[in-house]
């Protein structure tokens, strides 16, 4: 793989990167994307089961969607895509990773700085009283888990349609789109906002606006660049390009 000297020498001069992921960088772990020909959650739209009203009408199917996610997860391992990020994040100065994946890949693989916009699967808490749950045999139930203090359904911890996105996380993903000098979307379709309106705020403001993905997004039409490929090997090989001595330097 050949990348851009721009891309590249743009990384090399970039004194702030930001880096947004989606579902298709744990595709290469085996975690199923929400859409296209590999959404393997073809069987029910993200919008059906991701909203608070799917879970009031039918929380059993949609406690189970999530204890069949979560098992999964727990399954699974980082791949060389989360590992690129890691090392990438250890050779800036000012890295920021901000993930609308709710998988926890990207701290297993040594992440340090993540902003998880979407939530995070691992935790859940009580729709009545807020208290929080991380009891995992709670996914052996077949039916929705109630709270031991008030009955309240148990709900998992991330952001459906129509809610709020953490204001604290989404604060410091917009600082980091709006000062960087590369963003990089990877393994997201870009479709779902406000996750997607960072990348179009980072062009805004001067960002070399990078697409990584197998197939162009909605972004690629307004992005710098769109590097056609899997983020398992392309990151990598990305990383690795950043490391090795530009042509004509001793
Ligand atoms: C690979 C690969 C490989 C494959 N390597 N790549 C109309 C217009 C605009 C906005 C709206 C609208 N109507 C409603 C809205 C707002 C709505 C929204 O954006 N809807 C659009 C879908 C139309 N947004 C919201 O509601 C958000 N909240 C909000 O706006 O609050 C304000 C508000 C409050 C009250 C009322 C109204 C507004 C919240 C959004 C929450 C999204 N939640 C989910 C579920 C999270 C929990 C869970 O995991 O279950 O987040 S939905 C799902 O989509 C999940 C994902 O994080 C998110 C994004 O998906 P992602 O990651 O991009 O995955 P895919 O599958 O779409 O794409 C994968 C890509 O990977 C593909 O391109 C593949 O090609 C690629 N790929 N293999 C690299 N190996
Ligand atoms: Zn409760």
């Amino acid at each position: 793989m050949k990348f851009s000297d721009t891309l590249i020498a743009r990384l090399r001069q970039a004194s702030s990167v930001c880096v947004l992921t989606g579902a298709g960088i744990s595709a290469e772990s085996g975690v199923p994307t929400f859409r296209g020909e590999d959404g393997l959650w073809k069987k029910f739209k993200p919008e059906e089961l991701a909203n608070f009203d799917a879970f009031i009408r039918n929380p059993d199917l949609v406690w189970e969607w999530y204890a069949y996610r979560r098992r999964l997860i727990h399954e699974v391992k980082p791949n060389p895509g989360h590992y690129a990020l890691a090392e990438l994040e250890q050779r800036l100065r000012d890295f920021t990773l901000v993930t609308q994946n709710v998988d926890n890949l990207h701290r297993r693989a040594g992440s340090r700085r993540i902003f998880e916009l979407h939530g995070n699967i691992e935790r859940s808490y009580c729709i009545e009283c807020r208290t929080f749950v991380s009891d995992l045999k709670l996914d052996e139930l077949k039916t929705a888990p109630r709270c031991e203090k008030c009955g309240g359904l148990i709900r998992p911890d991330v952001v459906w349609f129509g809610e709020l996105l953490p204001a604290d996380a989404f604060a410091e993903a917009e600082s980091a789109s709006t000062r960087c000098d590369v963003f990089l979307s990877v393994g997201t379709s870009a479709v779902v906002y406000p996750a997607a309106s960072l990348a179009y705020m980072a062009l805004e403001h001067g960002a070399y606006v990078v697409v990584i993905n197998p197939e162009r997004t909605d972004l690629s039409f307004h992005a710098q660049e769109t590097v056609l490929g899997k983020a398992g090997e392309i990151l990598p090989m990305l990383v690795h390009a950043l490391q090795k001595q530009p042509e004509g330097e001793l």
